[in-house]
């Protein structure tokens, strides 16, 4: 029996579970219940049309998110397609729907109706804002922005109606040089903290990966929750910026996810290739985002950089590190 396959199929079980297969496509409707929107991620909303007969070679149904301005009737619209480098620059925008007019109602997803990742092309800024709501239908974020071209994901559901993730670019004036890519990157230092992130990526199959949060040597065990979950990871694949919001594994306050130091998470990305990796988690009362370089198994460029994780592998190597 091949490994992959089992593997496959069991991580199928544990998505269809808990409702974490990430993925893409758009078909079953919105999670309306904010209370019910931790336990219910976005698979179940951004669950491909055919989970149940997903398998484990099979590319998962429809287009990643984020790729598009305008989707399903709905037009990501910023005032301003450009902008000045800037500390918590203003930025608007409406999201206009199959009438023409701003929406005004939303869906709640994990306590916001509507998540904004403004990530620079090179990878060198990331930031997960949530944007003011007037009125009227238009949205105001402040977003730190420094000169080179900026992606930005709106992550939201409309009323009545499937979650989207919608991009648009906005240039920011200035001189810049572009970063060269990372490498692969596995451990992320931010403000003392160490994060280390263990796991395959398997195009079109549910990979489990499990960030550790160290501080000072020593596991973090208390985590806060942030945003009704111990972490929000968004991944990015290289050459396109193609955006999958990945889900934790378990909830704070459901009797069996531990605030840390390990948060689990189950993502399927679209294709081989190399992905970007944000993770966001919340101790001591600070938000802080640690971020990841990632190749799917057994493809990239960047693979060779570690000698843990060989080139030689076929998907076989899912099952080195899927058992942590
Ligand atoms: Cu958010």
């Amino acid at each position: 029996m091949r490994t992959p396959v089992r593997l496959a199929g069991f991580l199928a079980v544990l998505g269809a579970a808990f409702g974490i297969a990430l993925g893409v496509g758009n078909s079953i409707g919105p999670v309306s219940d904010p209370a019910s929107a931790h336990d219910e991620p976005h698979g179940a909303s951004h669950g491909t049309p055919s989970d149940g007969e997903q398998s484990g070679t099979a590319a998962p149904v429809g287009t990643p998110g984020g790729l598009m301005v305008s989707q399903d009737g709905y037009t990501f619209a910023l005032a301003e397609s450009t902008s000045a480098p800037h500390q918590s620059a203003p930025v608007s925008f409406t999201i206009t729907g199959p009438d023409g007019r701003p929406v005004t109602a939303y869906e709640r997803e994990h306590e916001k109706r509507l998540h904004l990742i403004a990530v620079r092309r090179d990878f060198t800024g990331f930031q997960h804002v949530h944007p003011e709501l007037g009125t009227d239908g238009t949205w105001l974020a402040r977003i730190d922005l420094t000169p080179g071209d900026w992606r930005l994901f709106a992550d939201f559901t409309p009323g009545g109606a499937d979650p989207l993730t919608l991009g648009a670019d906005l240039s920011v004036a200035g001189d810049y040089q572009p970063a060269a890519p990372a490498g692969q990157s596995r451990t992320a230092e931010v403000d003392g903290y160490t994060v280390t992130l263990d796991g395959v990526l398997v195009p079109g199959s549910d990979a489990k990966l499990t960030l550790s949060v160290h501080k000072d040597g020593r596991p973090v065990t208390d985590l806060q929750p942030y945003l009704g979950a111990y972490g929000h990871l968004v991944a990015l694949r290289e050459g396109d910026l193609a955006y999958l919001h990945v889900h934790p594994d378990g909830s704070p306050g459901d009797g069996r996810t531990k605030p840390g130091p390990d948060v689990v998470f189950y993502a399927a990305v679209p294709s081989s290739g190399d992905y970007r990796l944000f993770l966001d988690f919340q101790h001591d009362g600070v938000v802080r985002t640690a971020s990841f370089a990632l190749p799917t198994a057994g493809t990239s460029r960047l693979e060779p950089t570690d000698p843990a994780h060989p080139t030689d592998g076929d998907t076989g190597t899912a099952e080195d590190h899927s058992g942590h």
